[in-house]
């Protein structure tokens, strides 16, 4: 769906994503049209795109993207929205499979990959009782690279899926006078919840990174995302115009294949994290 923002603001300060490119990672490469893939549909794949453009968290805005994920009902694994400042900035993964790129393998294993401090929302398309997963396709809230959850969205839907072949609109709010964060998917609210970002994960830091992560375990997709529309508002007072679309013509080259471990997921503790911080960013 195409729907025009209509927010509720005064100036815009920084739009047009050809001002801020992402910097890729893993199997994370441009496609046709704008879009960025995140992972191929192949078996243990990982990919992240991160804009180059920071967010400042005392600033309204809302990003609005297609998000796609794939034809394969029995596929996997998912995408996440990630907004990040993590210690390792550019470079901060996750791991792969389940954890979709952005967390780890359960809430107390920590030794793994993961983004943190952080908040993302998941679009989950694969179910993993470790994650305490319905069976069914969902979006939920993840906090600091955790990717257990115990709420979750399925368009009170017990077969909801996503893996449809089609663009889903997903659009991530913040309201930093109501502190308030609300997510959209195909124009559903998803996920609303009052949160001092600032302080109570961010730590004081008002600059942060965000971006897409995914990842493919046994299962798989094709997985990616097409930029629509980046709108941030210094005076949240009065209605504007929605901002144009805008996506670069990307000149990313294709990011070198990562070395996955191929191996299946055993034990928590024998999985081996594929080194995506080996991997030379992409500018
Ligand atoms: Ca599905
Ligand atoms: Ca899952």
């Amino acid at each position: 769906m195409r729907v025009p923002l209509l927010l509720l603001a005064g100036m815009v300060v920084a739009i047009s994503s050809a001002q801020s490119p992402f910097k890729l990672m893993g199997d994370a490469a441009p496609m046709d049209g704008g879009c960025i893939q995140l992972t191929p549909d192949v078996p243990y794949s990982e990919g992240l795109a991160y804009s180059t453009q920071k967010l400042n968290l005392n600033t309204y805005f809302e990003i609005q993207f297609d998000i796609y994920l794939g034809t394969k009902e029995e596929g996997a694994d998912g995408i996440t929205f990630v907004v990040h400042n993590d210690p390792n900035q550019y470079q901060a993964f996750g791991t792969w499979g389940e954890c979709m790129g952005y967390g780890r393998w359960s809430k107390d294993y920590v030794a793994g990959n993961y983004i943190s401090p952080s908040v993302a929302v998941e679009f989950d398309t694969y179910y993993n009782a470790r994650q305490n997963d319905p069976y069914c396709d969902h979006a939920a809230y993840l906090e600091n690279g955790t990717n257990f959850h115990t709420q979750y969205w399925n368009n009170n839907t017990d077969n909801y899926n996503l893996e449809d072949g089609k663009l889903h609109d997903f659009r991530f709010r913040w309201n930093p006078e109501k502190q308030l964060i609300t997510v959209f998917l195909d124009g559903h609210i998803v996920y609303s919840g009052k949160k001092d970002l600032i302080h109570e994960v961010f730590k004081g830091a008002t600059q942060v990174i965000w971006g897409f992560t995914a990842s493919t375990g046994r299962a798989s997709n094709l997985q990616y995302f097409c930029l629509k529309q980046i709108a941030v508002y210094k005076i949240p007072s009065r209605a504007v115009k929605p901002v144009k679309p805008a996506i670069p013509n990307l000149t990313l080259q294709t990011a070198p294949k990562m070395d996955h471990n191929q191996a299946a997921i055993s034990e928590v503790t024998s999985v081996q994290t594929p080194r995506l911080d080996q991997v030379p960013l992409l500018r």
